[in-house]
């Protein structure tokens, strides 16, 4: 039996809660998925991962006169728990059973099917225009991943979205990790945004130990308060979305509930495109996933107790795929392989783990994966 799960229905329940109540509710909804999952196989480091997230989500936003927009949707097992679905969840991956994805067919909370990654930012600012066309004010959020960042479509729906001016709520939930670790210029980018507090710290140690000096130590820093706005934008790249035309806030800590209200109702006070930006960490709760957050992305079923699955994996058309192109790559220096993040699916990572040079994890990023064999080079793959 739980405690407080088992009085939560809808996000209505959600909102009575205090904030020890929604701790102890994040527990017990982690030991259900454990639960759920590893007897019907599912997408678990996933949902692991944004736990608390979903609960400040609810507990802020009014869904479903809110529209809540979770890209990919492998992650919205939490958010259908929280949504009249809870019981439901048992029959996930069963026949006729609950969809791991939002469905609008399924819930009026669910306001989009998903699927495919990197769409949910257009998505919602379809809907944001769509809502001041008919003069309506509810809020529209996007959650996307910082692997799903990494898609192209994304890149096009910031662009559009900074220049609107309508207000969209983006939250990007960066946990390091796509399926396997994120790759390319736009996590590293995330990387020195997470290292601003530790320089905002730094800053402000510096300012304290000039002060105290006599005579120079004031005229020091205040130079450096002039420059100070110049190296800015080197020091703090979260300019990167501010330059594009969203608000930024964050990074904030995506296991604090209390953080995540504040920091989402701050946001309701703001007019525009806002970027929200959450650090969660996949797998979080469960030591086995946190420590293999690939193998726990979406999994068959497994013991909780050793993380170990319970069907013995057959060769399938991914390994058989892989091994022959290992094969093919002994053979011919010329053979690559590109992935666009799914060299777990697609039977990739012995190749990788082979021939380094000649393995490229492109991101969640198909297009360019068709597109970037060299064509009028010496490599065709
Ligand atoms: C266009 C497309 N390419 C690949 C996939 C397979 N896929 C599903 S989830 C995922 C990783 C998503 O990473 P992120 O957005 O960071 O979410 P996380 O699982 O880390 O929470 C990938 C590559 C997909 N769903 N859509």
């Amino acid at each position: 039996m739980n405690k407080i799960l088992d009085r939560v229905n809808n996000p209505e329940d959600l909102k009575k809660l205090n904030i020890e109540e929604k701790q102890e509710l994040a527990k017990e909804i982690r030991e259900y998925l454990l639960e759920t999952v590893s007897k019907n196989g599912g997408h678990l480091a996933s949902n692991l991962g944004v736990v608390e997230l979903t609960i400040a989500i609810h507990s802020v936003f009014n869904a479903p006169e809110d529209k809540i927009v979770w890209d990919v949707g492998h992650q919205s097992y939490v958010h259908k728990i929280l949504t009249g679905r809870k019981e439901q969840m048992k029959t996930l991956r069963k026949l006729g059973g609950i969809s791991g994805f939002p469905k609008t067919s399924e819930s009026e909370y669910d306001s989009f099917d998903t699927g495919h990654s990197s769409t949910s930012i257009s998505v919602a600012l379809g809907m944001a225009r769509a809502r001041d066309l008919l003069n309506k004010n509810n809020r529209v959020i996007a959650v996307i991943g910082d692997g799903s960042l990494t898609g192209g479509m994304a890149m096009e729906a910031l662009n559009d979205a900074g220049s609107s001016k309508t207000n969209i709520t983006v939250i990007l939930n960066d946990n390091e990790m796509s399926i396997s670790k994120n790759v390319g210029g736009i996590p590293a980018l995330l990387t020195k945004i997470r290292i601003k507090k530790t320089y905002k710290r730094s800053n402000n140690c510096i300012k304290r130990f000039f002060n105290k000096v006599p005579i120079i130590g004031k005229p020091i820093v205040n130079f450096a308060h002039v420059i100070k706005k110049s190296i800015k934008q080197v020091v703090i790249p979260n300019m990167y979305f501010e330059d594009i035309g969203f608000t930024y806030l964050g990074p904030v800590d995506g296991h604090n509930i209390q953080e995540l209200e504040n920091i989402l109702n701050k946001s309701q006070n703001i007019e525009g495109p806002i970027v929200i930006h959450v650090i969660t960490k996949k797998g979080k709760g469960y030591e086995i996933a946190e420590n293999n957050p690939d193998k726990f992305h979406g999994i068959s079923s497994f013991y909780i107790e050793t993380g170990e699955t319970k069907k013995a994996k057959e060769k399938d058309y991914s390994q058989q795929f892989g091994e022959k192109l290992i094969d093919l790559a002994t053979k011919d220096k010329k053979v690559v392989a590109i992935t666009a993040a799914m060299k777990d699916g697609t039977g990739l990572k012995e190749f990788e783990n082979k021939f380094s040079d000649r393995f490229f994890d492109v991101g969640i990023a198909e297009q360019h994966a068709v597109r970037i064999n060299c064509r009028n080079g010496i490599i065709r793959a």
